[in-house]
């Protein structure tokens, strides 16, 4: 196999739509892997998309055609030699010629694409051109032909396989890309190649590991057939079948008696092992190889019916698993700039959250082997969605076949991936055709239920039997009940945030939450860098275009009134939004995590941005943790102390998500802000591994009475949890209630705090300062007295006094009585 790259000499130019004159005509060199927006931007043809109003201005490319177009050497195909053009994915609906003769078409980007082209190969110069079609003018032809069916957001983006999220959604910008997003090269074979190899990874009973290698080959069909040899080693071991001549696929089983086990991150080791498939000529002449590295553990998810309902429990190595995750979705709108690196960053900051899995949500896409490799190496457990999301979806053709081949390439592709925790069919479409009257516009139509309940969990059985299925998120395993059942399966708890305060989380206790979340704008630095209004406000031209969210301003401060005072100055909205997504984020999380193992997930809405915008996420588009992030370090930390209403009145939580038991005396003070002692008490917690238990708090001495001045903390060695009263806005904060000085260390500052009356959630917006600078910890509560030195990790010079100023450290307490920073 002799692979020859095609990625450098490109060009592209935009041949139809509403194109403006500087564009028009214009071939531009061309980036690939990339996408038109990227080389437009690049030739400074166009703003960068991300900036102030420039996605608006950006229309017209929703109804462009791009051609690329790209001359390269080659030889001439031998008499027995194949030569495949393959295209690893095309972005989106693109025709492909060669040397002006017509080779393929093509209509999904979720898949590749590979065009046997030897007769069309000239030896010496040739000229390959991809035309891409307005990838909104095609889904609007397929939607005449099939009849409209109910979608979210403006475009018909259900009816073509391109990331749903391409075309705008609440937190994502309306610019669709088009290009060639994956790599393409010649692929010049003789005799047979390796198509597609799946192994599967199993334990047995005994802790042995089991790699099932099952491979297809492909023929070239340029000489008479002959026998092959295929092989395959792991862990020192090695199979070898010898495939007849006319046969096309072989099965390889290792058994490897001293495995090690991979385990998620915070249950143990991700021990990985190289895989090598070799195919050969019966002497021994290599023909094509393929590598994996797997790692050796089952994880399935436990729905077997109790006396609550349907649980929806992931379990490891047979370990039953509170899962502590976060919603994924594309780190960067345009693809191709994903690095490795970005990714490994992005996962990294979900580890330091002590998140222990991903969901990449169905409004993207088949995450990417960079992707996956990270998580395998980390432990980070993916859940995978099939790119369906918040649409009715046609079972019909053209749609059909491309999802059949999409799927079956994509389960083989990642089945061999440790880290793959399980499929899931959709993202609320089960809960779309049961809720959100869609009835009545379908009109009997197809949604797309065949896809979930048949053609989806069909590809599954048969390509990768090794791993759980799940119909839809949310969904009920018990196929009787409301796809949003707190007692069945998976929810989605949108009532918070869209209608009702995030108080109310505790008013379910879902078997598992796999969407929940509140949103909150980007960092400071992030945001000055790509609005520019002036006066930046939350309702400013480009500020607005960047909060994509129905009514989403509306919901930020009916959101924020009941508990924070709601500020006038930009500068106090932003830290008030700001924390307040936090809290209450972390108010679910706590609840959620408090009814392990009735509740056995919790997965955030969301991880991470694509661009800069107000969002759900934690880290911002410029990769920036939001307070959110610090905030869940803390709620998801292995062990949490926690105060939770339980039958008979407040109760203390003690949550231990760590393989060793937790037994100490928990010493309980309830005080003044001025810190004078009201009351104290002792309560002994004794939680098994992995377990969790609830104390009432039944001294009254602790919890009764009015106490707008006091706060009880629960206080153990580990950790602390703090109770108050009253909501924020009723409490007597002090509202300047901290003393600061900064001083220069090694790796930036250090930001020495004292609290002279109890401050809560006490943080450094260090990027207010400097747009590198990132602080070590944040939302820290201190009582009167108590000290706290933060680190600021920056490599600019500082006036130190920068980092001790109103606009920058801040705490809840600086809200009342108008805010400390004038922003
Ligand atoms: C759910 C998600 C996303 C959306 C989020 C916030 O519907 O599945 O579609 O971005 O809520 O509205």
């Amino acid at each position: 196999m002799i692979r020859q790259t095609l990625h450098d000499g490109w060009h592209v130019a935009a041949t139809a739509g509403p194109v403006p004159e500087h564009v028009a005509g214009r071939h531009v060199p061309a980036t690939v892997p990339g996408s038109a927006h990227l080389d437009l931007l690049a030739a400074g043809l166009i703003p960068d998309p991300y900036l102030d109003q420039a996605e608006a201005e950006l229309a017209w490319t929703h109804r462009t055609d791009w051609r690329y177009t790209l001359t390269f050497e080659a030889e001439e195909a031998m008499a027995d030699e194949r030569i495949d053009l393959a295209f690893d994915g095309l972005d989106t609906v693109a025709t492909v010629e060669l040397n002006g003769q017509p080779v393929g078409t093509t209509a999904n980007m979720h898949r590749g694409y590979r065009f046997n082209v030897g007769d069309l190969l000239r030896g010496g110069t040739n000229e390959l051109t991809v035309s891409f079609r307005s990838a909104l003018a095609y889904a609007e032809e397929v939607e005449e032909q099939l009849g409209a069916r109910p979608h979210s957001y403006p475009h018909p983006f259900n009816m073509i396989r391109k990331m749903a999220c391409s075309f705008g959604w609440d937190w994502g910008p309306d610019l669709q890309t088009a290009g060639i997003w994956k790599p393409v090269r010649l692929e010049r074979w003789r005799t047979a190649r390796l198509g597609q190899v799946r192994p599967l990874v199993t334990v047995n009973d005994d802790g042995s590991g089991r790699v099932e290698v099952r491979a297809e080959i492909e023929r070239a069909g340029t000489t008479a057939d002959t026998e092959l040899v295929i092989s395959a080693t792991v862990a020192g071991r090695e199979a070898r079948v010898t495939v007849p001549q006319d046969h096309s696929t072989a099965v390889l089983v290792l058994d490897v008696s001293d495995v090690r086990l991979w385990w998620p991150a915070g249950y143990g080791e991700q021990p990985l092992y190289d895989l090598e498939v070799m195919l050969a000529r019966p002497d021994g002449r290599p023909l094509d190889s393929a590598s994996r590295r797997v790692g050796f553990r089952t994880i399935t998810v436990d729905t077997t019916p109790d006396e609550i309902g349907t649980p929806f429990t992931v379990m490891v190595n047979g370990t039953p698993i509170f899962v502590k995750g976060a919603n994924w979705i594309p780190d960067d709108h345009f693809l191709t700039r994903i690095t490795r690196e970005r990714l490994a960053r992005r996962v990294d900051q979900a580890l330091g959250a002590h998140m222990n899995m991903l969901r990449v949500w169905g409004g993207g896409i088949y995450e990417t082997d960079d992707f996956y490799d990270v998580c395998d190496e980390r432990g980070m457990l993916v859940w995978q969605d099939f790119p369906f999301a918040c649409a009715a979806y046609p079972e019909e053709e053209p749609l059909r076949s491309e999802i059949e081949a999409e799927a079956r390439e994509n389960v083989a592709r990642l089945v061999s991936r440790a880290s793959l925790a399980l499929w899931n069919g959709n993202n609320e479409n089960l809960w779309g055709f049961a809720d959100w009257g869609w009835r009545e516009p379908l009109a009997g139509r197809t949604w797309g239920l065949g896809y979930y309940t048949e053609l989806l969990p069909r590809v599954v059985a048969e390509l990768d039997p090794t791993r759980f299925y799940a119909t839809g998120s949310p969904y009920s395993p018990d196929e009787q009940s409301h796809p949003n059942d707190a007692d069945h399966g998976t929810r989605h708890e949108w009532q918070v945030w869209n209608q009702r305060d995030y108080t109310t989380y505790r008013e379910h206790v879902p078997r598992f939450c796999s969407e929940f979340g509140f949103q909150g704008p980007p960092t400071w630095a992030t945001l000055t860098r790509w609005i520019h209004d002036e006066p930046l406000t939350p309702t400013s031209p480009a500020f607005l275009l960047h909060q994509k969210a129905n009514d989403g301003n509306g919901k930020l401060h009916r959101g924020l009134a009941p508990h924070l005072p709601v500020p006038e100055a930009f500068g106090d909205w932003h830290w008030a939004t700001q924390l307040n997504q936090a809290r209450a984020v972390i108010f679910g999380v706590e609840h959620f995590r408090s009814w392990w193992p009735r509740t056995a997930g919790a997965i955030v809405w969301q991880l991470n941005d694509c661009w800069p915008v107000t969002s759900w996420a934690a880290v911002d588009g410029d990769e920036r943790p939001k307070p959110l992030w610090y905030g869940l370090r803390h709620a998801y930390a292995p062990r949490l102390l926690t105060v939770q209403p339980r039958e008979n009145g407040p109760a203390l939580v003690a949550v231990n998500d760590t393989d060793t038991a937790w037994s100490e005396q928990v010493t309980l003070h309830r005080q003044r802000f001025d810190g004078t002692l009201v009351h104290a008490g002792r309560i002994d917690v004794d939680v098994a591994p992995r377990s969790v238990v609830w104390v009432e708090l039944a001294d009254p001495g602790l919890l009764s009475g009015e106490a707008k001045e006091e706060v009880l903390v629960a206080t153990s060695r580990e950790t602390r949890a703090m109770h108050l009263f009253s909501e924020d806005i009723d409490l007597a904060y002090d509202p300047d209630p901290l003393t600061a000085e900064a001083v220069a260390v090694d790796e930036g500052y250090r930001v020495d705090v004292r609290a002279t009356s109890f401050a809560r959630d006490v943080a450094v917006l260090a990027d207010r300062v400097a747009p590198d600078a990132e602080v070590d910890e944040m939302l820290v509560s201190l009582l009167a007295g108590e000290t706290y030195s933060f680190t600021v990790r920056t490599g600019a010079q500082l006036d130190p006094a920068e980092l001790t100023g109103p606009e920058v450290l801040r705490c809840a307490n600086d809200l009342h009585q108008g805010g400390g920073g004038t922003g």
